[in-house]
């Protein structure tokens, strides 16, 4: 049985479709804080930094694999930095003892680009270099990656973890992200409204089609246990673009779209992060390749939110 913690997010939405597809809706098991729509699936409010909680669905459901999605995002937590820890950390390393402890065999742990800050290449930014982010999201990726790596050298837990950048997709909203803007730029777009934009025109961010990053979790997940040479974080490599960017490959579709520049501290948080991954490593050790750019992505959004290309 595969448990989804954060289910009811904008990654978990997606993937617990893609799990309960591709292993059948038997062998996954969504939890999150709040209940959600999980039509005829199994679901469970989780808490993730109730340990014994954890342990009790381990048990009750015979679990093998979690997806440890929950985690408060780098805009929403500079307002609340203790409790983002608490929830990041403590969420982690709950799953981390579990995995320790349990039947649990193998776990994902999504990191992100939040980890880079000062003190290294933004261009095109190496796997390994500092990692000295600007957020308390960006602290407790770093954190997190690092437990990974010593649960994996230490305890031979296996698991396995990418650094996101922003997830671009239909099915699902994002919500306290820096990167949130390039998904409800392409909602004010199919609206037809003008769409008031906090980060600044030129500010380019890594940001990855939805449909690419899942496929990328599975095709990590599923890999060779000895393919997997990074078990910090691997980057995550598939586009890179400005608002000033998509505004233009949106209104190749939709000419009359516009945008007005309002940036606020997101923006800070967006200059202090990569343009740009060098996935190199990702590409060698598991195969990764992304399928969609700006232009395809583009097409796709706007035909599923609704207006047709
Ligand atoms: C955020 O903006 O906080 C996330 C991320 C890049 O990890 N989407």
């Amino acid at each position: 049985m595969i448990l989804i913690t954060g289910a009811g997010g904008q990654i978990g939405q997606v993937l617990t479709k893609a799990l309960q597809k591709r292993y059948g809706a038997s062998q996954v098991l969504p939890t999150d804080i709040r209940a959600g729509s999980y039509d005829n699936s199994l679901f469970e409010i989780l808490d993730v930094t109730d340990s014994a909680r954890l342990l009790e669905l381990i048990e009750r459901y015979k679990v093998t694999e979690i997806y440890h999605l929950a985690a408060v995002l780098s805009a929403r937590g500079e307002s609340h930095p203790i409790p983002t820890w608490d929830i990041n950390m403590g969420g982690l390393l709950n799953v981390l003892e579990a995995a320790r402890t349990t039947s649990v065999e193998k776990v994902f742990f999504p990191s992100s680009i939040a980890v880079y800050g000062e003190e290294v290449p933004l261009e095109f930014t190496p796997q390994f270099g500092a990692l000295i982010p600007s957020t308390v999201y960006g602290i407790s990726k770093v954190a997190g990656e690092s437990w990974c790596h010593y649960y994996s050298l230490k305890y031979d837990v296996d698991v396995r973890s990418l650094r996101f950048p922003g997830i671009i997709g239909y099915e699902s909203l994002p919500g306290g992200g820096t990167t949130d803007y390039a998904v409800e730029i392409y909602h004010a777009a199919v609206k037809g409204e003008v769409f008031r934009c906090y980060i600044s025109e030129d500010e380019k961010m890594p940001m990855i089609y939805m449909k690419d990053a899942i496929r990328a979790v599975i095709e990590l997940m599923e890999a060779q246990a000895e393919h997997i040479k990074v078990r910090t974080s691997y980057n995550l490599g598939a586009m890179s673009f400005s608002p000033k960017e998509i505004t233009r490959a949106i209104q190749a579709v939709l000419p009359d779209f516009k945008v007005r520049y309002e940036p606020d501290f997101r923006d800070k948080i967006a200059k202090s992060w990569p343009d740009q991954l060098d996935d190199q490593r990702a590409r060698e050790d598991w195969g990764w390749r992304p399928e969609y750019d700006l232009q395809s992505m583009t097409e796709d959004m706007i035909l599923h939110l609704g207006k047709g290309v």
